[in-house]
């Protein structure tokens, strides 16, 4: 009998899908949920040809090499600034990622933000679960308006799309964007939305929201310099990846009232949040759950563990991200 090739699942993940990878492969899972550090990710990785990763493993050249029957790492997400990409091409290692499952699922969630962050809808709980709530005021927690107000949005991928659409259809928003290419008349007009500089787009915006990807070209794309930029009653929407903005200067600009508020699912160094976020009353925190529901999060794993079994079964990937290396791999 031919022995099984074996596999590691990084993180827990929902046992159906465990299940399902196990009718092909000998799977290791993470019982614990820790994440490994780098080496004991090298360790778990010895004689296995694939590997399900979360945003908390980092796949880099160091890796690769101390790992060489790996074959194919699948990303449950669809960013993937946690591989080296370049990295994994050169070592015949492919990579893929998690596309167009989680795009509504986030894009509600980046409309949810806004509206909390706009609406102050954590501030003004805090307020009332600390007891302090004795009158009714006319201009109490008193937000900026949504509907009819100007959308922003840095980054036009499929979630930015998303975001458009729900802004300009649901709410009557103009809706504006910035993005490395422009898009095509078509997509333009069935999100309503305008093609501006990122200048403009920072000086019009009522709600900004970031959905672009993270890459040392877009590392604190909004900074001090961006954020002096922006209307002093306008609120920032991170909801693609810590490290886009700067949350340092954020955190002083929300407490000098440079900009109205912001709303933030992702952190730079995440888990950790920077200590002067977390003592500013006019931001909305989340611990990066933009895509979590239940049945995204199925949807996502179940794609993950889909490009393992298509890619080692039948050498056909779904959603690779460097399909330049099949050839190597499937003749190796
Ligand atoms: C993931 C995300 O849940 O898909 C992404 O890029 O940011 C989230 O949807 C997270 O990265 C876990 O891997």
């Amino acid at each position: 009998m031919t022995q099984r090739p074996s596999i590691l699942v990084a993180r827990a993940i929902f046992p159906e899908v465990i299940e399902r990878l196990r009718e092909h492969f000998d799977v290791e899972t993470n019982h614990t949920d820790a994440p490994f550090t780098p080496q004991q990710l090298a360790e778990r990785l010895q004689g296995k040809v694939a590997v399900l990763t979360t945003g908390s493993e980092r796949i880099g050249a160091e890796l690769l090499a101390a790992c060489p029957q790996l074959k194919v790492v699948a990303n449950i997400a669809v960013g993937y600034n946690n591989f080296d990409v370049p990295a994994m091409t050169a070592a015949g290692v492919l990579a893929t990622n998690t596309p167009d499952v989680l795009t509504e699922t986030t894009a509600d969630f980046g409309f949810a933000l806004l509206m909390a962050t706009a609406r102050r809808v954590t501030e003004s709980e805090h307020f009332l679960r600390a007891g302090l709530w004795s009158k009714w005021a006319l201009d109490m927690f008193a937000g900026a308006e949504v509907h009819g107000s100007t959308l922003g949005i840095l980054g036009m991928g499929r979630i930015g799309q998303g975001i458009a659409r729900r802004g300009a259809h649901g709410f009557g928003m103009q809706v504006i964007y910035h993005n490395r290419s422009r898009l095509d008349a078509a997509s333009e007009a069935a999100c309503q939305a305008r093609y501006v500089s990122k200048a403009e787009l920072l000086k019009q915006a009522d709600h900004l929201v970031l959905v672009l990807p993270y890459s040392a070209e877009s590392h604190h794309a909004i900074g001090a310099a961006e954020l002096a930029q922006m209307k002093p009653t306008a609120t920032l929407i991170n909801i693609a990846r810590g490290g886009i903005v700067d949350d340092a200067a954020l955190a002083v600009a929300l407490r000098e009232r440079r900009i109205a508020a912001a709303g933030l699912d992702v952190f730079e160094g995440e888990p950790q949040v920077h200590p002067d976020l977390l003592t500013v009353p006019n931001v909305v925190l989340t611990p990066h759950i933009a895509s979590a529901t239940i049945t995204t999060r199925k949807a996502m794993a179940n794609l993950a563990a889909d490009n393992v079994i298509a890619f080692l079964t039948q050498g056909q990937p779904l959603t690779p991200l460097n399909p330049e290396v099949l050839p190597k791999v499937l003749n190796a």
